[in-house]
């Protein structure tokens, strides 16, 4: 029996008891379905009097997908100029029912965000890359699952928290999933396209840029190369003749070995362009991510700065691509470590439609054995002010303000969905899908709001009880970051599985993620006065604050200076204590988490109670080895001792 997430319970005593929808496609049948699955007492009826009506109507402010819902004596009504609408209002309205409101101001809601997406990186032969919670929901043995239940109750997880686009397969494409824009399985993928568009879900696909060679048994992939074209514009026109409202592609090109137009010297616009305009007839659009940097890097070399990568490569590029073209941008410039700076594209790029990339499975925070709630962090992300001169200047206006196209932005994140019965491995990592769709539809919700959301919906706690949870929740971020690399310095992690830690795991290696600790100190000298130069890919203002020590903030003191470890940040403290005192901090609030998680015992089903406990173990014994081997790397190297001469093994 598959957990039900935020949605498994039925409204039995509601007052709603009939229904009607003025209109018919695949959208309403759902609606149909999830009005008796949601309020079980709900008939249909053609009664105008009932007492939950559907009204399409024409409000141009609610756009496409927005909603709004009424109280009229007794009756509710959910309006919206589209089915789509609907189905967000009738999931908002059962989220307020179980809130306990009965709705009497009513409500209207537009999404922030036009695109809200989720990145799967499943392989065909059902192993997911990074992915924390079993094998594949789509894949098994180089086979379709055809578990369309499970895709079923996926779509509908997802379009009650607002998705609206999936890519459901690895953005490293192997040379099975080449062959999934062929005949050979684009009728399997209409089968899943089928049933998250009854969600209101668009289906993408990751393409490969060497498909042209490996199936396409052409000698390039040259993107200005006519066969090359003409390869691209005949896949377009098969799968849009047996997918219609198929999205596009996402493309990872000349990254981590992926192929890419830097083999043919050509550059990212081409590649990405000449596959929009293959894709443009249909309406479809090509997700084309700037993850793209140098992975062969020489450590001796201190010229070349990975940070940089993303700026470098596409900066020069804007304003260049086809009006369906959207670049991904990660949330930082290195790769979704627990602390970084926000990308120097964001606010930069003026003329380029435009997609944030966040990781919601959990590869550098905890791999989903560790509690780790990211909502505090995209919200730092979303909420970050760029300082460019423009009216708008925080992330979350840039996304959709900074793109020609205001409907072609938004928000994709790797998702941290499996195979497992609870969908997310780590039950309380249920938090993490859940908020990455409200926040990104409503980017002013709060962290404690979100949280506060997801436990009413999940748990049956009385108000002191789940502040308890609610309050390990909030915490578990920062003090995932307080036991890991400190002061935004990232990547101390085991190399490739990237769990637990390993000080020098990457400092002599070729990935560019190098801390530099010496017997004086350590960090990644980024100023433009003497460093990489990489502050000067922020704005002035940013600029400013970056490259100065005194301006620049505490946690991301070692991203962007090498400082002595007796060097004394902003906080009072110097480097090497607060190395020392966050560790020893982090370490005890999961030991916290532990003694908190035993009280909630008796209030928590058996299965949740289980799941939490043994991970909870797990953080606890990876807590301390991450707080022992970076406390005692650093008093090795410094010759410091802890002003508190806490245990730290020499
Ligand atoms: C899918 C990181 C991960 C890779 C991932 C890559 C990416 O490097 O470790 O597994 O590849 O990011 O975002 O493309």
């Amino acid at each position: 029996m598959r957990d039900k997430c935020w949605l498994r319970k039925k409204i039995m005593d509601s007052t709603l008891t009939s229904f009607k929808i003025e209109s018919k496609d695949k959208i309403t049948e759902t609606i149909i379905y999830e009005m008796n699955e949601l309020f079980p007492n709900c008939k249909r009826s053609d009664h105008p009097s009932a007492s939950l009506q559907f009204q399409l109507i024409t409000d141009n402010a609610l756009g496409t997908e927005g909603f709004e819902i009424l109280r009229k004596e007794k009756s509710l009504i959910i309006q919206g100029n589209t089915t789509k609408g609907l189905l967000y209002g009738l999931f908002r309205l059962y989220q307020e029912f179980l809130g306990g409101s009965r709705l009497d101001k009513g409500i209207r809601s537009v999404p922030d965000q036009a695109i809200r997406m989720l990145n799967h990186w499943d392989n065909f032969d059902g192993s997911v890359e990074r992915g924390y919670a079993g094998r594949s929901i789509f894949y098994e043995d180089n086979q379709f699952r055809k578990n369309f239940d499970t895709l079923r109750e996926y779509g509908r997880l997802l379009a009650s928290i607002g998705i609206n686009a999936i890519s459901i397969n690895n953005v490293n494409v192997h040379k099975r999933e080449t062959y999934f824009i062929t005949e050979i399985h684009l009728s399997d993928i209409k089968e899943i396209a089928d049933i998250f568009q009854q969600y209101g879900i668009s289906t993408y696909l990751s393409v490969n840029f060497a498909a042209p060679i490996t199936i396409g048994g052409l000698k390039t992939a040259d993107p200005v190369d006519k066969a090359v074209e003409k390869f691209w514009k005949d896949t377009a026109r098969s799968i849009y003749s047996i997918i219609p409202d198929f999205g596009g592609f996402v493309v990872k090109a000349d990254s981590e070995g992926e192929p890419g137009p830097f083999v043919y010297g050509r550059d990212h616009d081409d590649g990405a362009n000449m596959l929009a305009r293959a894709l443009k007839p249909y309406g479809g659009l090509v997700i084309w991510r700037c993850f793209v940097y140098n992975c062969l890097q020489d450590w001796r070399d201190r010229s070349i700065d990975r940070a940089k990568a993303a700026y470098d490569n596409f900066m020069k590029l804007d304003g260049k691509f086809e009006s369906n073209v959207i670049l991904q941008i990660k949330n930082g410039p290195i790769d979704f470590q627990v602390r970084e700076p926000v990308s120097p594209l964001f606010g930069a790029l003026k003329q380029t439609n435009q997609i944030l990339e966040f990781q919601v499975t959990q590869e550098y925070t905890g791999q989903q054995k560790h509690l780790c709630y990211l909502l505090p962090m995209w919200k730092e992300v979303l909420d970050f002010d760029t300082k460019y001169p423009v009216k708008h200047s925080f992330v979350k206006n840039i996304l959709c303000n900074q793109s020609p196209n205001t409907k072609y932005s938004g928000v994709a994140a790797v998702v941290n969905v499996g195979i497992d019965d609870n969908w997310t491995g780590h039950k309380l990592a249920q938090a993490n899908l859940f908020g990455y769709g409200r926040l990104i539809w409503d980017n002013q919700l709060s962290s404690e709001t979100i949280a506060d959301e997801w436990l009413s919906l999940t748990f049956d706690l009385d108000t002191a009880k789940q502040e308890m949870l609610a309050d390990i929740l909030l915490t578990s971020y920062q003090t995932y970051e307080n036991y890991t690399a400190p002061l935004g310095i990232g990547f101390m992690v085991r190399p490739n599985h990237h769990y637990g830690p390993d000080v020098d795991g990457y400092e002599y290696d070729r990935w560019g993620t190098y801390h530099f600790a010496d017997r004086n100190g350590i960090g990644v000298n980024r100023t433009l006065k003497d460093g990489t130069g990489y502050t000067r890919q922020y704005s002035d203002k940013r600029f400013e604050e970056y490259e100065d020590l005194a301006a620049c903030p505490d946690e991301l003191a070692l991203f962007f200076h090498h400082l002595p470890y007796e060097h004394v940040l902003q906080s009072g403290k110097t480097v090497i204590q607060h190395i020392y005192d966050t560790h020893f901090e982090g370490y005890e609030k999961v030991e916290e988490y532990i003694r908190v998680w035993e009280q909630l015992k008796p209030h928590l089903d058996e299965a949740s109670y289980q799941n939490v406990a043994e991970r909870l173990q797990e953080q606890k014994r990876s807590a301390r080895d991450w707080k022992d081997q970076i406390n005692t790397y650093f008093y090795r190297k410094s010759g410091v001792p802890d002003d508190f001469n806490r245990q730290i093994y020499s």
